[in-house]
């Protein structure tokens, strides 16, 4: 038997957020070698679900009219929000609804495992949760935000598919170096998205449905701009990570997510490349204002 057969632990590089001034969040030597790592429920404190609660019912509280319906009626899966949810239930829940399920993670994952993870359908959740100090805002993707905000939308087929080809396309495109035009495309959707509704704007990304200021800040405020989705311009143009976003993308509706991840990417990545980058806050005359 050689000393190397007994469970080594893969123990993965940290990632860190930003501009990696940060030291990073989460215990990473206990991942395994795809920066998955058990959720360990029971170490959760009564003081830690309690976080969740706040944080849950104080979003929950001004959904209506500002978040999306797709969002507002699946945002009950999660489960009573009393306690921050075992994964492996909200697993068995999601599975039959998309096929997707949840997994942990120590943190932000470097985006070539991120792809790995969506493109088999498995969701990477932080499994710890903000300090209360940090309650208003937490620089990183904390248990609420990847709960509350990326899960609910794993419920509808018509996203849960973009979810899985966006990781699927993630992987090609980690070959072709373009990952930063997929992360823009990640960032203006997924996380901060906008849909147009015959009543008006709604939310649609995680970005803004966890955050309690955002959500009214993008769907009313006159300060940020509103424009037509467009995979091109939106793969052009750069994003803050840690400010209210001064422009959001609109979609019609979640099939024109999907239907932008068809074709395959390489001749609109060259395009994108030679079209050169644009500031969060660009205006262009080709642009769609809302
Ligand atoms: N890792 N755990 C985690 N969660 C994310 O949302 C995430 C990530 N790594 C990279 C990443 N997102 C973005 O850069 C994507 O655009 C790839
Ligand atoms: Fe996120």
């Amino acid at each position: 038997m050689l000393a190397n057969d007994k469970a080594v632990n893969q123990g993965v590089a940290p990632v860190t957020y930003g501009d990696g001034a940060r030291p990073p969040r989460g215990d990473y030597a206990a991942a395994r070698a795809d920066y998955t790592c058990d959720q360990h429920w029971e170490r959760y404190t009564p003081q830690e679900h309690a976080l969740y609660q706040r944080l849950y019912e104080r979003q929950a509280a001004q959904l209506k009219g500002l978040a999306c319906d797709e969002f507002i009626a699946a945002v009950e899966h999660l489960g009573t929000p009393q306690e921050i949810p075992r994964f492996d239930a909200l697993s068995e829940r999601l599975q039959r609804a998309t096929g997707w399920e949840v997994v942990a993670v120590p943190g932000l994952i470097p985006e070539e495992a991120f792809f790995g993870l969506l493109a088999e359908r498995r969701f990477p959740v932080t499994g710890w949760i903000r300090s209360p100090e940090e309650f208003d805002y937490v620089v990183e993707p904390d248990v609420f935000h990847d709960l509350f905000g990326h899960v609910p939308l794993l419920f509808n087929p018509v996203f849960a598919d973009y979810m899985q080809a966006y990781g699927a396309g993630g992987l090609k495109a980690s070959r072709l170096q373009s990952c930063e035009y997929l992360a823009r495309l990640y960032w203006y959707t997924v996380e901060f998205g906008l849909i147009a509704t015959p009543d008006g704007l709604r939310a649609y990304g995680a970005g803004i449905l966890s955050s309690t200021g955002e959500l009214r800040h993008s769907v009313l405020s006159p300060a940020p701009q509103r424009i037509g989705f467009d995979v091109e311009r939106i793969m052009r143009t750069q994003y803050r990570i840690d400010s209210f976003q001064s422009t959001y993308f609109v979609i019609n509706g979640f099939e024109q997510l999907f239907e932008a991840t068809a074709p395959d990417f390489t001749p609109l990545y060259e395009r994108v490349a030679l079209q050169g980058e644009l500031s969060a806050d660009a205006r262009l005359v080709s642009d769609r204002v809302f």
